[in-house]
């Protein structure tokens, strides 16, 4: 057994898992978590479950973590039982270890967590029906409505500065002066590109800062990876990936999700004739986050969606030319230049977005009540 092997099985055996693990591989395609589905039999009988190794690099309070998850999830949990839905399958459940602690810690510090596995469910990379996308949105959108009873005192800021995107366009500047890998120089038109668009970046925190743009408890990772669409009735079932959720703009994850999901290329495609902002999938998304959030957003809220859309993916491209500059130590790559061709595919986004501008902004004006 090499050493990562080793690890993986002290990490599971940790955990109050039903029988004997049968098999335990890599699974999923998260950028941020090492994910296993850990396969155990007793009886004759399976059970499936995932499990975790969080990243420390990125969470540096894993502690305050998984108090956040723990929080969020039982509270979805009684929420879902209330409304006679299926709490093992609409929200993630914590598997707690043998010593009835929400984490692992291994002997060589490393820290670990185990959910059930949701069956029967898939998460895309790719819309593949635009009806997927649109119940995505009205989950996303209910999600914050549900979540807006939540005690937001109690959730840790588990990254600060996550979606403050002056915040990330300095440690952007940073990372090209110090240039050190030596890649700034074959990347100058995407350097000129972001900072041509500068001035756009603090619009959300001023507006903050006038009081016209609420804080509220988001996801702020709200792919569409981090959604699983149920294969049966082809519903949202369940958000996952619960690792950022803190106090955020509305604005932004609405906007992450359309960053992701209206994309006609995958984030990381390399033929960038394929990248388009698709305003089909626009407007399902926004019908269905609108209708989500049943009208507890605000009409500035509104209005600043197809901001929230673009500058998303701006920071988002300008967070993967970071690493690329920085050798690429924050997301996981798996080939030569990954980080770089994702930041291309989301600066020909927002490219195009720039071009569809009023479309955009005529969609959400269709959809505001
Ligand atoms: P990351 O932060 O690295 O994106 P995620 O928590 O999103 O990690 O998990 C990565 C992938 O693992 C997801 O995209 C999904 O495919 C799968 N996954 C995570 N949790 C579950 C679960 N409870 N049941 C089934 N699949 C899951
Ligand atoms: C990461 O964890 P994952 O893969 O769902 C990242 C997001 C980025 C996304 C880009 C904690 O999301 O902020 O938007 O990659 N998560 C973190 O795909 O940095
Ligand atoms: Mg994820």
């Amino acid at each position: 057994m090499n050493n990562s092997t080793e690890r993986k099985s002290e990490a599971a055996n940790a955990f109050a898992i039903k029988g004997k693990i049968t098999s335990c591989e890599s699974y999923g395609s998260g950028h941020i978590n090492h994910t296993f589905l850990l396969i155990s039999e007793e009886d004759g009988q399976e059970f499936s479950y995932i499990l975790q190794q969080m990243n420390q690099d990125v969470f540096k309070n894993i502690e305050g973590l998984m108090k956040n998850v723990e929080g969020v999830t039982s509270f979805l949990r009684r929420r879902i039982i209330e409304s006679h839905g299926d709490p093992d399958r609409e929200t993630l459940n914590l598997i707690p270890t043998k010593t009835g602690q929400s984490y692992y810690q291994d002997t060589q510090g490393h820290f670990w967590r185990v959910y059930l596995f949701i069956p029967r469910a898939t998460c895309y990379n790719l819309v593949e029906k635009p009806e997927d996308f649109y119940q995505s949105g009205k989950a996303f959108g209910r999600f914050q409505c549900l979540l807006a009873d939540f005690p937001a005192n109690e959730l840790t800021e588990t990254i600060p500065d996550f979606h403050n995107t002056p915040v990330r366009f300095s440690a952007f500047l940073k990372a090209v002066e110090k240039d050190v890998m030596g890649r700034a120089a074959q990347v100058q038109k995407e350097i000129l590109f972001i900072k041509e668009r500068e001035k756009e970046m603090g619009l959300a925190l001023s507006l903050q800062s006038q009081g016209r743009l609420p804080l509220r408890v988001s996801h702020n990772d709200t792919k569409l990876n981090n959604i699983m669409i149920d294969d049966a009735t082809g519903q949202a079932l369940c958000i996952i990936d619960l690792d950022t959720i803190m106090p955020g703009f509305s604005i932004f994850d609405f906007g992450d999700s359309i960053r992701f999901g209206a994309n006609t290329a995958e984030e990381d495609e390399p033929d960038l004739s394929k990248v388009s902002l698709s305003l089909p999938l626009f407007e399902v998304y926004t019908k269905g986050f609108l209708e989500g959030c049943q009208g507890r957003l605000t009409k500035t809220e509104m209005e600043m969606l197809p901001y929230g859309a673009k500058m998303m993916t701006l920071e988002c491209g300008m967070r993967f030319l970071t690493d690329y500059l920085e050798g690429d130590v924050y997301f996981h790559v798996s080939r030569e230049a990954h980080n770089l061709d994702r930041c291309r595919t989301q600066l020909a986004l927002v490219h195009d977005m720039e071009k569809k501008w009023a479309d955009m902004e005529e969609i959400v004006k269709k959809y505001m009540v």
